[in-house]
């Protein structure tokens, strides 16, 4: 089926945007279709990403037709249960690929971190359905180069709101965040014409409970030797996460981990049983980024879990369904939201403990951190977590990359030797 008309429509640049999907799709069999002994379930994902500029957006377009609206956003602070309450979609933004730089740096500095650099490059270049899609975007003012791009990002979209956020984890930042979760409430009410009742947002609560209890249980069967699925396909599905229609995800995941306990059962894996397995932690990674986790994987090594935003962090605490009225339920929100260990906050010690603990229930022999060049947060947090990690006996690599294929092979050099470190 041909989307060209509804990409025009929504004033995409059509022939930039036939060449990225041809690199994505050339990409994907590459990385993907050639991994060995996948679990069937994934076929659901391969049709998935296939389709996600094509399928996935003409419902969001027949939804927009119905009358629903879209938000489109950039960060899991953003909740999207209060925008299931308002029975909008709740979409995650392209930020993973390096496109439309050089138009984007007529707007950032050049040491701008490729995820920011890469949401004005997908605007600018008109490459991202969901962004075009999007009745709002929604911006959060976590680290600099975010909080600052926005004030230029605003003039190119054709509405962005902005959410504060705090930056200490003290008694005055909760309760901004309880102020910027009822100001978002009250401007998803707007927006829609609907108000969030306690049924609506009970409801919406435990949609998104189910989603992140479907991944969590993926997690789990991921502590099984030799691991039942590979970390590449693991965090195509945490990256889907945030894009595909809730409830079909949550059942799909749901499926693949019945076939994935099956596995376990069998003894039947995707690496060798003494492979060596490792925890990638740090920035997030959005689609099409999968250079990371690629390496490792064909170095015959196995990501065994993800501490990520895209990953065990964005999707990791439910939020207790406890309380009668609005008020109530978005207390409820507040204290799930509040446990989120982002390197924006100041002092940042649970993510440290976050990290020892997915090292031990996932029996992981090494860490590898992930950090983009320009990114201050994750990259100062690896050095400081690196000494402690390491003096718990935990190997642990740093690196810093961006978006371009430049460094593979660099990268790939430090991340064999790496192996070869946690082998012996
Ligand atoms: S909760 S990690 S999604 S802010 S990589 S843009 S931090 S300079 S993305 Fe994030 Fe929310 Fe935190 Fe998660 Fe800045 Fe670093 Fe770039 Fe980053």
């Amino acid at each position: 089926m041909s989307y060209h008309k509804m990409w025009a429509d929504l004033g995409m640049n059509l022939e930039a945007h036939d060449q990225l999907l041809q690199v994505l799709s050339d990409g994907y069999q590459k990385q993907f279709l050639t991994q060995k002994n996948r679990p069937a379930g994934m076929q659901y994902l391969d049709f998935v990403v296939s389709e996600i500029h094509g399928l996935r957006v003409k419902e969001l377009v027949d939804a927009q037709q119905a009358g629903r609206k879209v938000v489109g956003s950039f960060c899991v602070f953003v909740p999207e249960e209060l925008i299931l309450a308002v029975d909008a979609i709740s979409v995650g933004l392209c930020t993973g690929a390096e496109v439309g730089f050089e138009l984007a740096e007529q707007y950032l500095p050049r040491n701008t971190c490729a995820l920011v650099k890469s949401s004005f490059g997908f605007k600018l270049a008109g490459l991202c359905p969901y962004m075009e899609t999007s009745d709002v975007i929604v911006g959060e003012n976590t680290c600099d180069g975010k909080k600052k791009g926005y004030e230029q990002f605003k003039d190119l979209v054709k509405n962005l709101y902005v959410m504060d956020l705090p930056q200490m984890k003290s008694v005055a930042g909760k309760e901004l965040l309880k102020a910027e979760f009822i100001r978002f409430a009250a401007y998803l009410e707007k927006l829609t014409g609907k108000k969030i009742t306690a049924a609506s947002l009970k409801e919406a609560i435990r949609v998104v409970n189910a989603k992140r209890s479907a991944v969590a249980r993926l997690a789990r069967l991921r502590a099984a030797s030799p691991a039942p699925i590979s970390g590449l396909d693991s965090l195509l599905i945490n990256q889907i996460f945030f894009n595909e229609n809730p409830e079909r995800f949550t059942e799909n995941i749901n499926k693949l981990c019945d076939e994935l306990e099956v596995r376990i059962e069998k003894g039947d894996g995707v690496a060798l049983k003494d492979a060596p397995r490792i925890l990638v932690s740090g920035c997030p990674m959005a689609v099409p980024n999968w250079k990371i986790p690629a390496i490792i994987e064909q170095n015959g090594a196995v990501i065994v879990g993800e501490e990520l935003c895209t990953g065990e962090r964005g999707a990791r605490w439910l939020t207790e369904i406890k309380g009668t009225t609005v008020p109530e339920l978005i207390d409820a929100l507040v204290e799930r939201y509040w446990q989120i260990d982002c390197a924006v906050f100041t002092p940042n010690e649970d993510r440290l403990a976050s990290v020892k603990k997915m090292v031990a229930d996932y029996q992981a022999d090494g860490v590898l951190q992930y950090s983009l060049q320009f990114c201050q947060p994750y990259t100062i947090e690896s050095g400081l977590f690196e000494k402690q990690l390491e003096a718990n006996g935990i190997p642990v690599l740093n690196i810093e990359t961006d978006y371009s294929m430049e460094d593979m092979g660099q990268l790939a050099t430090r991340i064999e030797a790496f192996i070869e470190r946690i082998k012996q």
